[in-house]
Formats: structure tokens, C-alpha cells, sequence
């Protein structure tokens, strides 16, 4: 090991290699606080070369590279196992951005680059970065396309794949493939950026990329309003659909019980709405054309759901830091599970066909089967994306009761996601978390295929061994 080392310090500087314990911890362990894990060294490059070198290094010493950004990740795939054998490679130091091109509405970035500074950065050439999410003010680009991250402006925009033209990736043999083209149509073969967009880190190391802009939305309305069951909610999301199209932006779900956790630890983000109704529904309209036009698009649609008692009751955001409120009130929900102790996270996608069977059928099983428990459920309704987040019973310790239920909740909840043909992992990923999960619910034959990509790409099984899938 001091071989490594001591060949690591001919091309990267000794101060980005931390072999300290005090460097190496804020390293160590993730966002939740769920996995830590021990780590050789934590590598800090600043360009793709360097990366590429300590592939090469890596490879020919046989160790382990767990690749990171922001340690945002809700499954532990960028925290090291237990061993103290694996380094740690951290991008944040590759955060130049390398090009605007305006009239391809692209922007060229490197990995370590931070979300909201890529957003900040578009909207002062006048474009619109839409990738959007919770943790923007610390994950980083190359976490963002290595967990394929969702979000709240997937309903119009997608997720980061479909953002993404281009790719830099260091290989497991330390090459550097580049993929740095920002074209809309290149049909030239197998799609190598789709294979490494959302492999977690386990195919290569995602270096840069390119990205999609789009133009600024020249006025933007958000609203909350209320709806007495998951039937409604779905009825005014097709409503939404059909009467403002690419106009919708937003289109996000709390249900009451969400809120109710939300205002014990934050109590200035009460609900606006009276009484605290079962669905809160958060919607955004987005216009090119003009303030006017929004909002009585808007208003018009709004009264309509009122005539069909699709909705009981709507609040309108009339300035910026209203809609600004209202937002953040949906975007703490997470913290506030986090301020109550540990839970179970179940990010899953649900066809919409589905959703009103799904959460009637798993809402009464979770309450026959785990009295008292507490259904933390919201998310992106309009992408079909719950967080069907599961609290223990109040006064309950979380984690005597997780180490009683875990496997059980998990079970129930991801056996009905699979009898309403859905997804155990919508948008945050495998890493260690849901390895035994994929395996049970990908299905044989794609389970195998996985495999199969994972030993050609990576034949040492060096690049964030046992994440997403083990060989
Ligand atoms: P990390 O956590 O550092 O890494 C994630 C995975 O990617 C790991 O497997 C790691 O090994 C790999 N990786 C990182 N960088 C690279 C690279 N350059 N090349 C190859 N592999 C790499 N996620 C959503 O999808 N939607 C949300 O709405 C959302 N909201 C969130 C809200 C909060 C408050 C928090 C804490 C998290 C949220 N997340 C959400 C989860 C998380 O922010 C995303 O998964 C994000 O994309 C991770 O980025 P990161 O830079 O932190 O990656
Ligand atoms: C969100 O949509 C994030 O807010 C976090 O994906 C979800 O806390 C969660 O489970
Ligand atoms: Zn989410």
C-alpha cells in the first residue's frame, strides 16, 4: 500500500491525497448517516488525466475505487465498505465549466461541478438549467448523471439522462473515452453515454459532460390545492395535462400526514391550505408568453376542477416568495423525517393507472399489519414517483422498530410495487442499499445481463465493487 501511495504522489500533489483520519472522515459516511465506511486514502484530482491515472494505478494494484460528488446519495453508493482497502475518489475539484454554446443550447461541464451553480450559471447567459432537487446546493453534476437523478421538473424536462448529450468517462483500464459531442441525433452504435448515465459509478468515472439549456420561462404560477383522494388527484393531473400541456412544470403531492411532520419540526411551514386536507397537490405553470396568459390558463383550469369537485379548495401564489414558500414547505418534508430519527425510504414509480390501487391496498396492509405506523408518503405525482416513506409509531425508538420491521415493510411494500408493475427505485438509485432488492426484483435474465456488462466494462471489479449489482 505505501508502493501506491508513494507512485500516487508522482502526478497528483501530496495535499490531495488524505491518508489522515481526521481528513479523511467528512468522507466517510453518507447524507442519512445510514452507512460509513473506512477508506485507504481520498484522492482529490483536478483533471480527467489524473483521473485516468489513478485508474491505471488502481488497476494495477488491484484496488477498489468508490467514486463521489456531493455524498448526497440515498443509498450509500458513494460511502467505502468496512474494509479500509478502497479509496475514495472525490470530483469536487474538477468543477470548470468548459463551454456555453448559445446557439446549441449546451453547456459543457465537469464532473464536480455543483448543481446550483450550474443553474446559476444558465440563467446569467439566459438559459434554464431545469435538472431541480433538494440537495442542489451540494450534489454535483457527475453524482447527478451517475445516479440518473430525478427530481422536480422531470414531468416536463426528464431526468438527468435525458438532459445529457455527452460524456467524458475514464474507463476501469484508466482510458479516457470521449464522448464530449453536443448532438441531438448520433446513431452510430451501442449508446455507451445511456450505459454509463445511472451505473452508479460501477462501469467508469464520469469526468464531464454535455447538457441541455432551454430558454427562461418568462412567468412562472404556483399553486397548492387540495383533493379529498388519489382518484382526484390523478383526474386533475390529466386535467393539467390536457389543458396546459408543456406549460406544467410541477406537479408534486404531500398528503396530509407529510405535513403534519413537516410542521411539528418546522412550524412556520404550516399548509396554507385550511384544514390540513388529505392531498396537497403543489403545481407550477411555466410561459414564454406572457404573465397575463399564465394565469388566467391558470385560473380557468382551477375553476373547472371546482366545477367537477376535482379540487375543494386552492391558494394561489401571488409574489415570488410565496411560491417560494410553498416549495420549500414540499422540499423540507425530507429534512423533517430526518429531524424525527431514521426511516425506511421507498422510492418507487407506480404506472397512474395504478396509483389509487396502490396506495388504497398498501395504505390498509401497512395499518393491518404495523399498527400505528406512520406513511410518510409524497412525491413527484405527475411522474408517477412516491416516496412512500415509512415513520415509526410515535413515541416509538426508530431504530429498535426498523431492526424489528425492516425486512418485513420492505417486502409488503415492494411486493405491491411489483403487482402494480412498478419500479422499486425511481430516481435515487441501488448503491448498497437495494443491492439484495435489485436482485430479487429485476428479473433473472436483466439481473444476468447487468452482470454480464459489469465483468466486460470492469473484468477486475474494481470500480465501486458490490453497488447496483455483485460479481
Ligand atoms: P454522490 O452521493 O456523491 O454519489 C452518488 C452515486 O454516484 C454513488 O454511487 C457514486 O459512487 C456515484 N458517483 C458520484 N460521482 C460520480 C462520477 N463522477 N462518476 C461516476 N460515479 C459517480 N435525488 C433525486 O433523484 N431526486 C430528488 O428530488 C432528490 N432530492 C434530494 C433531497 C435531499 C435533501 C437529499 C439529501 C438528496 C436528494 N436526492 C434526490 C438524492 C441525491 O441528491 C441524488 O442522488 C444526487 O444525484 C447525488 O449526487 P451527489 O453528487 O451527491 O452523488
Ligand atoms: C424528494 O423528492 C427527494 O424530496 C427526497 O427525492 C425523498 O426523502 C425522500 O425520501
Ligand atoms: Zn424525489
Amino acid at each position: 500500500m505505501q508502493d501506491f501511495i508513494q507512485q500516487l504522489s508522482t502526478f497528483l500533489n501530496q495535499k490531495y491525497i488524505l491518508t489522515q483520519d481526521a481528513d479523511k472522515a467528512p468522507y466517510l459516511t453518507d447524507w442519512r448517516k445510514r452507512f460509513t465506511g473506512k477508506a485507504l486514502a481520498v484522492l482529490l484530482p483536478s483533471t480527467s488525466a489524473e483521473v485516468a491515472e489513478i485508474i491505471k494505478l488502481c488497476a494495477k494494484h488491484h484496488i477498489a475505487v468508490v467514486p463521489q460528488g456531493g455524498h448526497t446519495g440515498f443509498c450509500g453508493g458513494a460511502t467505502p465498505d468496512n474494509s479500509g482497502t478502497q479509496i475514495i475518489l472525490n470530483l469536487k475539484r474538477m468543477n470548470q465549466i468548459r463551454e456555453i454554446d448559445k446557439a446549441n443550447q449546451t453547456i459543457t461541464l465537469e464532473a464536480g461541478c455543483i448543481l446550483q451553480a450550474v443553474q446559476t450559471t444558465a440563467a446569467e447567459n439566459g438559459f434554464l438549467f431545469p435538472l431541480s432537487l433538494g440537495a442542489e446546493g451540494s450534489c454535483m453534476i457527475g453524482g447527478n448523471l451517475a445516479t440518473n437523478a430525478g427530481g422536480t421538473n422531470v414531468l416536463r424536462y426528464g431526468n438527468a439522462r435525458d438532459l445529457c448529450l455527452g460524456l467524458e468517462v475514464v474507463t476501469a483500464k484508466g482510458e479516457i473515452w470521449n464522448g464530449i459531442k453536443g448532438l441531438r441525433k448520433d446513431n452510430t452504435g451501442y449508446d455507451l453515454r445511456d450505459l454509463f448515465i445511472g451505473s452508479e459509478g460501477t462501469l467508469g468515472i464520469i469526468t464531464a459532460a454535455v447538457m441541455k439549456l432551454y430558454p427562461l420561462p418568462i412567468s412562472q404560477w404556483t399553486t397548492l390545492v387540495a383533493c379529498d383522494n388519489i382518484a382526484s388527484t390523478i383526474a386533475l393531473l390529466n386535467l393539467f395535462q390536457k389543458r396546459a400541456s408543456a406549460l406544467l412544470t410541477g406537479f408534486e403531492m404531500m398528503t396530509c400526514e407529510s405535513l403534519t411532520l413537516n410542521e411539528k419540526h418546522f412550524p412556520h411551514m404550516a399548509n396554507p391550505l385550511q384544514g390540513n386536507p388529505p392531498y396537497t397537490i403543489l403545481i407550477e405553470l411555466s410561459d414564454h408568453e406572457s404573465e397575463a396568459h399564465v394565469r388566467q390558463l391558470l385560473e380557468a383550469i382551477l375553476e373547472e376542477a371546482f366545477e367537477t369537485q376535482t379540487i375543494t379548495d386552492a391558494v394561489i401564489a401571488t409574489n415570488l416568495s410565496q411560491a417560494n414558500a410553498f416549495w420549500h414547505m414540499r422540499e423540507h418534508i425530507t429534512l423533517a423525517q430526518a429531524e424525527e430519527g431514521a426511516n425506511l425510504k421507498h422510492d418507487i414509480t407506480i404506472p397512474l393507472s395504478s396509483l389509487d390501487r396502490f396506495i388504497q391496498e398498501t395504505d390498509a396492509l401497512m395499518k393491518e399489519r404495523f399498527p400505528g405506523v406512520r406513511i410518510i408518503n409524497f412525491g413527484h405525482l405527475g411522474d408517477g414517483n412516491l416516496h412512500y416513506n415509512i415513520a415509526p409509531p410515535l413515541g416509538m425508538d426508530p431504530k429498535t422498530f426498523n431492526e424489528m420491521n425492516e425486512k418485513q415493510i420492505h417486502e409488503l411494500i415492494y411486493g405491491q410495487v411489483e403487482c402494480c408493475q412498478g419500479s422499486i427505485s425511481a430516481e435515487h438509485g441501488v448503491g448498497q442499499l437495494k443491492l439484495d432488492d435489485l436482485r430479487a426484483h429485476k428479473g433473472e435474465v436483466a439481473h444476468d445481463l447487468m452482470k454480464t456488462l459489469k465483468r466486460a466494462l470492469d473484468p477486475q471489479n474494481i470500480l465501486n465493487p458490490h453497488k447496483v449489482v455483485s460479481i
